[in-house]
């Protein structure tokens, strides 16, 4: 009877484990990817954004673009990270989840057509559904090979911001699968009205919250994303996300960008590296040169960088 008992858990577990797994594959299959040729994206995918508050784009960049944006970002982290001889064990938790160096269009003028390509700003106006926006942050993520999971969060709560209109555009330069540093969105969480800071860089050294486990946000599916290389994933600031370890032996090469409606303004006066540079108050218009419009423009005028540098790496609390 206990050995009858025991296969029977046993087995159980075996299904529990499929079930998972099937509900998992489900979901990746069930994920909308769309193609776009023009910079413009239709209605429907549009639609399809505001439904799910994240949109996969395949052949988005062409693999010419993608392989010369790269490696000059490959060169970047580098002269970046070049003082930097710590084994990834000897990391805080934070930086073992990914090497972050923000702001290099900044100091990297072959960068800065990938940070103001013009497809790439024209989709944010349209997924935002505005005639002009400006650059918020431009950031190398690079999860090494054994880098942990990006704790699950929401964008919106780091950013003093008076309305949540802002969208990322999260770029695999070599595409990225399951068990690489994959990226998840909660389908539909950017309308649940949750706002709630998850202190995922330990900026105030707290533990990350697991937001996955809030009640609301566990019943709605966490979609799983396979982008193939060529594509790029936009989501909202409000859509609570996270990344998969990357088990794999290399790097996850990522670059994102985020773009702001214009028009928004400072709400706190916390710090903030790119609003304190531009001397932006709470209740200012959020504008300034480390801030320019990124659409629309001149394709072949493209904004000078700021006199003073952001930080080399992280949030810059540390340099
Ligand atoms: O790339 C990752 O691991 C996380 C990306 C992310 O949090 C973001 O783009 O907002």
């Amino acid at each position: 009877m206990v050995y009858f008992e025991k296969m029977l858990n046993f087995f159980l577990s075996i299904l529990t484990i499929l079930r998972a797994h099937s509900q998992k594959l489900k979901l990746i299959m069930q994920t909308k990817t769309t193609k776009i040729s023009t910079g413009k994206l239709t209605e429907a995918m549009v639609e399809r954004f505001k439904i799910d508050g994240f949109l996969l784009v395949e052949d988005f960049f062409s693999h010419e673009e993608l392989d010369r944006f790269g490696s000059e970002v490959d060169k970047a982290v580098r002269y970046r990270t070049v003082d930097d001889n710590r084994s990834h064990g000897d990391k805080n938790l934070y930086e073992q989840t990914f090497v972050q160096c923000m702001g290099l269009w900044e100091d990297n003028a072959p960068l800065r057509p990938l940070t103001f390509h013009q497809k790439l700003c024209a989709t944010a106006a349209d997924l935002l559904e505005t005639d002009c926006v400006r650059l918020w942050q431009d950031q190398a993520l690079y999860k090494e090979a054994g880098g942990r999971k990006t704790d699950a969060h929401l964008d919106y709560p780091f950013w003093p911001v008076d309305k949540p209109r802002l969208v990322s555009a999260w770029i695999p330069f070599d595409g990225c699968k399951l068990g690489g540093g994959a990226m998840g969105y909660v389908q539909g969480s950017h309308k649940l009205g949750i706002c709630r800071f998850v202190d995922i860089g330990h900026l105030k050294d707290e533990e990350p919250y697991d937001i996955l486990k809030d009640t609301q946000v566990s019943s709605r599916p966490l979609v799983w994303i396979e982008a193939p290389k060529g594509s790029v994933i936009f989501h909202h600031a409000l859509t609570i996300h996270t990344a998969d370890a990357n088990r794999t032996n290399k790097t996850r090469r990522v670059f994102t960008t985020v773009y702001m409606a214009d028009g928004c303004r400072r709400t706190r006066d916390d710090f903030s590296v790119y609003l304190d540079r531009d001397g932006i108050k709470k209740g200012d218009l959020i504008a300034g040169p480390g801030l320019p419009v990124a659409w629309p423009r001149d394709e072949k005028q493209l904004p000078k960088p700021p006199s003073v540098l952001g930080p080399k790496t992280g949030f810059g609390l540390a340099d």
